[in-house]
């Protein structure tokens, strides 16, 4: 949704060799540890070295655990939670007791004793690894069975404990010697998408899951946070200021790095004093809740200056020196100024170029006047980065001027496709990348709980990322989350299946699991032997996921996810019955398959239903107002599919190719790129029109015939398909006019992809339009693919008024997914009437639908009865003799209840 700058330039600086310094001070070449060396435990992230060979260790019975004075307290109670769930009565003390189990745990400054021990086992101490690194290992000291849990510095002697937790089996330690450290220093997440933030509890909830995973990183700059970004130069007060408290503790708790990042750019005066003073009044409130990590971001931001005095210092000399010149001063003033001075974590950024490789002038000025020791965020060669390579994050710390490049890795954000889920695991990240930048942040989807599995993969790649395996790390955080029961675990399989298709990625990936069964399933069906089970077993699965998934480990999962899991469950009930439709059309018997058909169609209804909450720049909450889209695509291909093959077997005609008027398109909105208005009416769906804004109530995309003309009826094509929501109109009104003026109202439409209406008799309208009766709640822009006007044919009528839009020409058109719907009752009289054009002859008339009445066809002049219309069935068929039809009606019965007809199909003599 949001789009780089795309700022251009051709200056050349000087090569800077980005080598990062965790990396030189790494104490061998990163090797992979070998997490399939018989018996070893699997350990997330994979250790840089693991060995098995110590004497096993059963924690049970009375445990001494020995610290040191300073020992991390954290360390200390993950340790004692490791030991409780053991069994083990765990005495705490900062000596040996020499006798029992013991488990010594510290650095060997914090806890010398541990040094002794080590030395004893012959194992080299943490003392020499990188920051973050620990050293666990397990044998007989002094005739003891002990563990030693030892780290390179505090958040290593953490780490250690985490390991531990890890590997232990039931009660048993196992004989395992551990070494390891990360090899990026920043290891995390970015909340900084669009939509509603993140509530309080799941943040608490991901510092555990952070330290749990050895993520360090926790950067607080959610859009919609309006005291961040609207209001950033008001203080947090009362709840917001507790809670902001607690956060803060929490991540301490957990060693994770919290880092607050204000985002001043779209009003900011970057020379004032009283801004400068805002923003270190902010920070200053931060810092004393114990706050060491403060960052400016400046992306998505206007592209103009707020006030007369930057515009005065800053003179624009035709490159974008002027933004560069006036964002560094500023940053570099808090750099200097405030984070040196109160002793705190070098500041950090984002800049408002953030995207591409490339050298620009931006980028350059940017890089050559900033402060080295400020750290810049990055998010690849795009907004969103398939692939991150090597030689790209070379180049970017090139052209970006630093030696401090970190990721904003905007992937699994979901604020610009609010209706998906993407539970696709990571790839495409170089496993070299450590060398060269700090760190990766993720920024994760709008739903925290399920960002959980992509964060597991961030995790591994970040600490290890030439041992990084995307498969098996994600299943092993699918493990973590799904919890020990294996029938929640295969449901969390099959549940994630259906969330793989990641659109900015080149590779095509859609729901893989489910695709095998449907094309094992169409294979056999093709062949006549059709081979169903895989097929249904996994359906039952899927209709199963309300109640299965409810009895996941991590409920806020299971709660995060419900719109999609019951969108899943509702596609997978209608595909059981399209297949029961496909066996009744094989055994030829009409009315179950219709009846399976509609059974489908009834259970795909309920999949459009809005169920996601949504909320915009206005900080305002909307319930149910997105439709989740699942399944990557692949439900609805089998449904065309199925329904395709009723129709071939019905003997439905197709309708051919779509009448429509030639029009000129324009909009109250304005253009995003070459979007142009022109291309929602040039007949061709792959191009759009794209609004630079969001739509608002009033706005409106609007088509002109150039004369007035009989309308039949309209469809416009919004987001990028037919089936999922995206960017449009949520809430939108169809109108048609004789002069643009007087405009009249036709259809209302709510999430609605497709805003398609069938006039029950032509309307004449010069103008027709498309106009939003209410603001897109998340802020979402337009997109309108194609905007068809068509004629009426003349060929289809009725004296029964249809529901608006559901006209006479939806029974006739050879799509059984649409129908006339009568508005209410028939009276006496009442009818639905094709006229053909060319008589022909006619063996069976098939109607498919609900009413009561009489089937009749016209033959040489007259109306002749040749079948019924009974209630309560959905199919009905009269065999037809005799000469030439030139019409077919159903008449329907006065005081009936009111018709539905999918579809009239005349079929051949046999
Ligand atoms: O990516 C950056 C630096 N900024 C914004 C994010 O806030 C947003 O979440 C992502 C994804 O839509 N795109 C951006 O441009």
């Amino acid at each position: 949704m949001r789009s780089n700058l795309g700022l251009i330039g051709v200056l050349r600086g000087p090569a800077v060799a980005v080598v990062s310094v965790l990396a030189l001070a790494t104490p061998a070449v990163a090797v992979p540890a070998a997490p399939t060396a018989a018996g070893a435990p699997e350990i997330h992230p994979v250790p840089q070295q693991l060995s098995m060979g110590g004497e096993p260790v059963p924690l049970t019975g009375r445990v001494t655990l020995v610290v040191g004075e300073a020992t991390d307290a954290a360390a200390i109670a993950a340790v004692e939670d490791v030991l409780a769930g053991a069994g083990a009565r765990t005495t705490v003390s900062t000596t040996s007791a020499h006798r029992g189990k013991e488990v010594y745990l510290g650095t060997v400054t914090d806890n010398p004793a541990l040094g002794e021990v080590l030395a004893a086992l012959d194992v080299e101490d943490a003392s020499g690894l990188p920051g973050d690194g620990y050293v666990m290992a397990t044998g007989r000291y002094e005739d003891r069975p002990v563990v030693v849990l030892n780290g390179a510095d505090a958040d290593g002697t953490f780490y250690a404990a985490q390991t531990l937790r890890q590997v232990i089996d039931g009660r048993l330690v196992p004989g395992v010697q551990v070494r390891d450290w990360p090899l990026m220093s920043i290891r995390g997440a970015i909340e900084g998408f669009y939509g509603i933030p993140w509530s309080h509890q799941a943040r608490l909830d991901h510092m555990e899951f952070y330290g749990e995973h050895k993520m360090n990183t926790y950067i607080y700059t959610p859009k919609d946070d309006q005291l961040l970004r609207k209001k950033w130069r008001e203080l947090y007060d009362g709840e917001d200021l507790d809670r902001m408290q607690e956060l803060v503790d929490a991540a301490n708790a957990n060693h994770v790095d919290f880092t607050f990042a204000l985002s001043p750019g779209n009003d900011i005066c970057y020379s004032s004093d009283e801004d400068f003073a805002a923003t270190t009044a902010k920070f200053d409130q931060l810092r004393k809740l114990g706050v060491k990590s403060f960052y400016v971001a400046l992306d998505d931001i206007p592209l103009r200056f707020s006030c007369d005095a930057d515009r005065e210092k800053y003179p624009n000399e035709g490159d974008w020196h002027w933004l560069a010149d006036a964002q560094v001063d500023y940053l570099n003033r808090i750099q200097t100024e405030y984070v040196e001075p109160n002793g705190l974590t070098a500041l950090q950024t984002v800049p408002t170029n953030y995207a591409g490789s490339g050298e620009d002038p931006y980028k350059a000025r940017f890089g050559e006047r900033l402060d080295d020791d400020v750290r810049v965020q990055w998010t690849g060669e795009g907004v969103f980065s398939d692939k991150i390579t090597v030689e790209s994050v070379k180049r970017a710390s090139t052209s970006y001027r630093t030696d401090h490049l970190y990721i904003w890795d905007n992937f699994p954000v979901n604020d610009g496709r609010r209706s998906r889920l993407f539970l696709n695991p990571l790839t495409g990240r170089a496993p070299e990348l450590y060398k060269y930048i700090d760190g990766i942040t993720s920024n994760p989807m709008i739903q925290p709980y399920a960002s959980l599995p992509a964060l597991g993969n961030y995790a591994d790649y970040t600490w290890n990322g030439p041992a990084y395996d995307p498969s098996r790390s994600m299943a092993a955080v699918l493990e973590e989350l799904a919890g020990e029961d294996p029938g929640v675990r295969s449901a969390l399989d099959a549940f994630a299946d259906l969330n793989q298709s990641w659109p900015y990625r080149a590779e095509v990936v859609h729901a893989p699991a489910l695709s095998d069964d449907v094309a094992g399933f169409w294979r056999g069906y093709e062949s006549g032997e059709p081979a169903t089970a895989p097929l249904r077993e996994r359906l039952a699965r899927i209709a199963a996921l309300p109640e299965t998934l409810a009895g996941m480990a991590e409920p806020g999962f299971y709660t995060d996810a419900r719109p999609w899991i019951d969108a899943a469950a509702q596609w997978a009930t209608a595909l059981g019955h399209e297949i029961d439709m496909l066996e009744a059309i094989h055994e030829g018997d009409g009315s179950a398959a219709t009846d399976a058909l509609f059974a489908a169609r009834e259970w795909i209804s309920r999949t459009k239903e809005p169920t996601i909450d949504d909320q915009g720049g206005d900080g305002v909450l909307h319930r149910d107002v997105l439709v989740p889209s699942v399944g990557d695509g692949v439900f609805e291909a089998f449904s065309e599919r199925a329904l395709a093959r009723y129709a071939e077997w019905l003997g439905a005609e197709d309708a051919g190719p779509v009448e429509r008027y030639p029009a000129t398109a324009t909009s109250s909105m304005g253009t995003y790129q070459d979007n142009t208005t022109a291309k929602m009416v040039d007949g061709d769906p792959d191009t759009l029109y794209w609004s630079n804004e969001a739509g608002r109530a009033g706005d409106w995309v609007q088509v002109d015939l150039g004369a007035v003309k009989e309308v039949g009826s309209v469809a416009v094509h919004q987001s990028d398909s037919d089936t999922e929501s995206g960017d449009m109109f949520y809430t939108a009104v169809l109108q048609h006019s004789v002069d643009g003026t007087t405009w009249t109202d036709a259809g209302t439409f709510s999430s609605s992809p497709v805003a398609a209406y069938t006039f029950d008799s032509p309307v004449q309208a010069r103008y027709v339009r498309l106009k939003a009766t209410a603001d897109n709640s998340g802020g979402q822009w337009v997109k309108v693919r194609e905007f068809v006007v068509s004629p009426s044919s003349g060929k289809y009528l009725s004296n029964l008024a249809s529901v608006p839009g559901e006209g006479p020409a939806r029974a006739f058109d050879g799509d059984v997914a649409t129908a006339y719907t009568a508005g209410s009752g028939p009276v006496e009289g009442s009818f639905l009437a094709r006229r053909l054009e060319d008589p022909r002859t006619v063996g069976s008339v098939a109607v498919v639908g609900t009413g009561s009445g009489s089937i009749q066809i016209e033959q040489d002049g007259a109306w002749v009865t040749v079948g019924a219309l009974e209630a309560g069935r959905r199919y009905h068929e009269a065999t037809v003799e005799g000469g030439a039809v030139s019409g077919v009606r159903l008449v329907f019965a006065a005081g009936s209840a009111a018709p539905r007809i999918s579809e009239v199909v005349l079929r051949g003599p046999s």
